[in-house]
């Protein structure tokens, strides 16, 4: 069986080195030098359409990652990577902005899929950790997510290391795999429940 992931979030916050890190194949990317102005001078290309990578869980299962471009100038390939998704990665580069870039995003994420009738697990990675002097941008007080009543897990997350986006991808899979047993109400249920739990929300 394969499962859809779609990779949304910011500029910068490491979605084609995410998909490129884990992929078991060579990725498919669709990179141009950045012509607007980018948060990270070392960055020098952006993803203009999607990124595709795939990552090999044994026998015929797999998971298919879809990269999504951060800039909303090509916002509408979220809508359409979103159609094909069975859940949902947001990174976010953990900093100043970060708050506001999270709930921007969830907030797009949950437009879009209730616009396709449905909810889908999300799971916040939160990459730069490492980067970032000002630990304010650290405190996650998250607000909304994609059913409106529970905090998506935040996990921390190294785009550039295999092993990192694997651990991250463990709660992608754990997720998905409760929204395969039960119905979607359940699955929401069990989410607030566990985030509550964790001291999330
Ligand atoms: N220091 C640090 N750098 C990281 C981390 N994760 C990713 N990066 C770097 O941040 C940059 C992310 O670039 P991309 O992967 O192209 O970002 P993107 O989200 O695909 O950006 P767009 O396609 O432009 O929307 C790369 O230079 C990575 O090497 C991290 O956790 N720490
Ligand atoms: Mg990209």
């Amino acid at each position: 069986m394969e499962w859809n992931i779609a990779f949304m979030g910011p500029v910068g916050a490491g979605k084609t080195t995410a998909i490129s890190s884990v992929s078991d194949i060579d990725c498919l990317d669709t990179e141009v030098a950045h012509y607007e102005g980018s948060p990270d001078s070392s960055k020098l290309t952006t993803t203009v359409a999607l990124d595709m990578g795939v990552l090999e869980l044994g026998g015929d299962d797999r998971l298919r990652l879809q990269g999504a471009p951060g800039q909303q100038r090509f916002d509408y390939m979220w809508d359409i990577l979103l159609a094909q998704a069975q859940a949902v990665v947001i990174l976010v580069g953990a900093g100043v902005q970060a708050q506001q870039e999270l709930d921007f995003y969830l907030a797009q994420v949950r437009r879009l899929t209730e616009g396709q009738g449905r909810a889908v697990p999300v799971v916040i990675g939160l990459t730069h950790a490492d980067a970032v002097q000002d630990s304010a941008g650290l405190r996650f007080a998250g607000q909304g997510c994609p059913c409106s009543q529970c905090q998506p897990p935040i996990v921390p997350v190294d785009a550039r290391e295999r092993g990192s986006v694997v651990r991250l991808l463990q709660v992608v899979t754990a997720l998905l795999e409760v929204s395969v047993r039960h119905p979607e109400p359940a699955l929401h249920q069990w989410q607030c429940q566990m985030a509550g739990r964790a001291g999330l929300q």
